[in-house]
């Protein structure tokens, strides 16, 4: 773990780097509070500091109050050193965000003892975000195709909806369904259903633009939220549809033949539409596309 040390006094930071390095972490020295802080802006800043509080550029209690203004979602564990252990210094210190602080002159044993304090609790904090993250992309994704779930492509195509309202701009809504797929699931198996899926997934994803948002709305059925007026949200079906049944998915050392139908809706941001009658709408254009034959975009 990198190890931050600030320290304006030679032989200390000489002895900080030398003891740091022994114990395993690896130093990253700066005698000035403000080169401390550019160091601490980096992408890969070390999470371990050890300020001293007194030293030109800014001290450490005025770097602690910096950090905490940043309200860094993975925060730093900060250690202030300093020569004033009174109380009300050390309570000064904790109140303008320091998480510790050791003495001058330190003890050895004391200051390995704090470090290792700081490595637990920044592992301890790592692995919550870790969590966090995780349940965050679990709770939005479809655990099969790893599209947006249904939840969180409705946000997505609403918060499009939104933006065409108040740019007076055009959006469209496609719902894609795979034709016939459960004969697809009969003849070659569920895992294989799933397997298609997946397949027909990715290559819808290739298809889109940034703008756009695709989602699993539900079993063999996909929604797209599309950044685009009817003209353009078809020529991109058209293409997501040629492209899916043009391509064979071999799978297992079958071919599958696959195709969609897709039925799209679209808004000229002066309507006001809600969002369950767009919804409605494209649902119908999709039954349209199914009762006339399927593999097929209705507009
Ligand atoms: P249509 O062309 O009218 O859409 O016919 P279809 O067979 O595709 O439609 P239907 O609604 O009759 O059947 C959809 C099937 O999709 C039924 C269901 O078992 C299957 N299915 C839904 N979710 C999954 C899944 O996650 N994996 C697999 N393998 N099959 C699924
Ligand atoms: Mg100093
Ligand atoms: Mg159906
Ligand atoms: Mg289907
Ligand atoms: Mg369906």
């Amino acid at each position: 773990m990198d190890v931050l040390i600030a320290e304006d006094d030679l032989t200390t930071q000489v002895i900080l780097q030398t003891l740091v390095t022994a114990w395993g972490y690896r130093p990253v020295v700066t005698s000035d509070g403000r080169e401390a802080w550019e160091v601490l802006q980096q992408p890969d800043a070390p999470k371990l500091l050890l300020l001293d509080w007194e030293m030109p550029g800014f001290s450490g209690l005025e770097l602690c109050k910096k950090l905490a203004e940043q309200a860094d979602e993975n925060p730093p564990y900060i250690i202030l050193l300093t020569s004033h252990a009174e109380t009300d210094r050390i309570v000064e210190g904790l109140a303008s965000g320091a998480h510790d602080f050791i003495g001058k002159p330190f003890d050895k044993a004391e200051l390995q003892a704090r470090l290792s304090v700081g490595r637990r609790m920044l592992e301890m904090q790592r692995k919550l975000i870790d969590a966090q993250q995780q349940l965050a992309y679990e709770a939005t994704h479809d655990a099969l195709t790893h599209l947006l779930n249904r939840r969180a492509v409705l946000k997505a195509l609403q918060a499009l909806v939104s933006k065409s309202m108040s740019e007076h701009s055009c959006m469209s809504v496609a719902l894609v369904d795979i034709d016939h797929f459960k004969r697809i699931n009969d003849s070659y198996g569920h895992p294989m259903g799933d397997e298609v899926l997946i397949r027909v997934a990715e290559t819808m994803q290739t298809c889109l633009s940034a703008d756009d948002s695709l989602g699993r709305f539900g079993g063999e059925e996909f929604l797209v939220a599309i950044d685009s007026d009817p003209d353009g949200a078809a020529r991109l079906m058209e293409e997501l549809r040629t492209k899916i049944a043009e391509i064979p998915f071999c799978l297992a050392d079958q071919t599958v033949n696959v195709t969609v139908s897709a039925g799209i809706a679209s808004l000229s941001g002066d309507d006001s539409l809600r969002l369950d009658d767009l919804l409605a709408a494209a649902d119908r254009a999709l039954y349209q596309a199914k009762a006339d034959g399927r593999n097929q975009v209705v507009l």
